[in-house]
């Protein structure tokens, strides 16, 4: 039972052993395996020879000589594009000061020249993806110099460089940040692979829209749209081409677009109440696609203050008195766009000489104190009651006063010649037709349309003008009849 075990176990030791084939398979000097006094496979323009006495493998190596022909010798193998090879060759600069070196290699990708830099043997080592099915390797036995300087090559291998079928672990915990209405920016934890990641692939709805080198674990996502969800992952790849799985899945919803567009301009500015120091303006709302979220009042086009965006009206203070200012205001959106002026009004303050007028534009203003001032009113007045136009007061109760002075009407005319004092009897008669005296308006007139304290007054007086005539008459009528009666006529007989 031992024996089959340990023979098991060394099957398992050589099938997981990983044996490279040298590909340098001619037989010539610089083969290992197969060394031969030959040049087999080797080519010039140089010349090429299988010498002794100097091998750093074997016993032969391979020396090369510049010609007039040339300075390079060449070797040939069978290759599969897109594998990558390990070559190994040792090198040694020869006779003649030569400046040997590895150059103008045909079929190899990113193949760079390589000097040969001692006289002792020294190992060269490529890693190289083939691009031919032919790749050449050359080697120059003087890169200058006349004819005849050399240069040694022995114990190359050519090995194909195992696929690489693993494919990376998947990128994790993918995360977006930063995110603007245009752009979001990804990162993730970097992925391993058993040769190295060389790439990450990023996706953008499924769709791969950008990569990033093997060592970098962040994307800047750009020219997204605006309000709108998107979805990313990540890829790992390394340099054979082979995908991880997908990180996890991020999504992204962009920002709303940036407001740009300004109310309209605030409509219909108007003053009103305007006093000596103030004066208050209103105007009609500003419309946004947005909202109106802040008035500002220009006076003389300097902002003086601001109200916010569902005020409409705005009282305008620290006014110097009798002077002219220009107002306008403008609507502003949250995203501070600044609508067009309104339109721009001038606003004269009251003169703020003796007294202060009382017009309609500072009627009832609280702000204007009254009982320092001699009231000055060009218009009509009411008090407890509304302005008559008829009246220049209207007073809706009874006026107390020391003195009431009155100006106009006056009955003297009752005294001037040509006065047609009505005899007794037509006033009797008035009275008995119209329930009152002439010239006197009836109680239903007074009660319906009041009286002035003038006319009233001048009325009376005329009445009692009259009543003195009536008297004076009476007098006279009286005397005469006094004188009738003390001389009495003889008794006739
Ligand atoms: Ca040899
Ligand atoms: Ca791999
Ligand atoms: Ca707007």
């Amino acid at each position: 039972m031992r024996i089959p075990t340990l023979i098991l176990v060394f099957i398992t030791a050589l099938a997981f052993t990983v044996t490279s084939q040298n590909l340098y398979t001619q037989q010539n000097a610089a083969n290992i395996q197969n060394e031969a006094n030959a040049i087999t496979g080797w080519i010039g323009p140089a010349n090429v020879e299988s010498v002794t006495g100097n091998a750093q493998n074997g016993t032969f190596s391979l020396r090369l000589t510049t010609t007039n022909a040339g300075r390079d010798g060449r070797y040939s193998f069978t290759a599969v594009v897109g594998t990558v090879y390990n070559i190994s060759i040792w090198a040694r600069k020869g006779a003649n000061n030569a400046n040997t070196a590895f150059e103008n290699w045909v079929g190899f990708q990113n193949f760079t020249t390589t000097q040969v830099t001692s006289t002792s043997w020294l190992e060269y080592t490529f890693t190289l993806t083939a691009t031919s099915t032919n790749p050449q390797i050359r080697v120059t036995a003087s890169q200058n110099g006349p004819p005849g300087r050399q240069g040694y090559i022995d114990a190359i291998t050519i090995t194909a460089v195992a696929a690489d079928t693993q494919a990376p672990t998947a990128p994790s915990n993918l995360t977006a940040s930063s995110t603007t209405t245009t752009a979001t920016t990804l990162n993730w934890n970097a992925s391993t692979d058993n040769v190295g990641v060389t790439q990450y692939q990023i996706r953008r709805n499924n769709v791969i829209v950008g990569t990033v080198g093997g060592t970098i674990t962040t994307y800047n996502a750009t020219g997204l749209t605006a309000s709108t969800t998107y979805s990313f992952d990540v890829l790992a790849l390394d340099a054979a081409g082979n995908v991880s799985p997908p990180s996890n899945t991020v999504q992204v919803t962009t920002g709303a677009a940036a407001d740009t567009q300004a109310p309209t301009a605030p409509s219909n500015l108007t003053a009103s109440n305007t006093t000596t120091t103030a004066t208050t303006l209103n105007w009609n709302a500003s419309t946004d696609n947005v909202g109106v979220t802040q008035y500002q009042i220009r006076r003389n086009n300097a902002i003086v203050g601001t109200v916010g965006g569902t005020i409409t009206t705005y009282n305008a203070t620290g006014l110097t008195a009798s002077t002219t200012y220009s107002f306008d205001a403008l609507a502003l959106d949250a995203a501070g766009n600044v609508s067009p002026p309104s339109n721009t009004i001038q606003v004269t303050t009251l003169s703020g000489g003796n007294g202060t007028s009382y017009t309609n534009q500072n009627a009832n203003l609280p702000t204007v104190n009254w009982q320092a001032q001699n009231l000055y009113v060009s218009g009509t007045m009411g008090i407890g009651t509304s302005a008559n136009s008829n009246f220049q007061l209207s007073v809706n109760g009874d006026i107390r006063t020391k003195e009431l002075v009155v100006e106009s009407g006056w009955s003297d005319f009752v005294f001037k010649p040509g006065y047609l004092l009505p005899s007794l009897k037509e006033t009797e008669q008035y009275i008995r037709h119209n329930g009152h005296l002439k010239d006197i308006p009836s109680a239903a007139h007074v009660q319906a349309n009041g009286i002035g304290l003038a006319e009233i007054n001048m009325r009376l007086l005329q009445k009692v003008e009259e009543l003195t005539l009536y008297l004076i008459e009476a007098q006279k009528r009286l005397e005469l009849l006094e004188i009738i009666t003390v001389q009495p006529t003889a008794p006739k007989n």
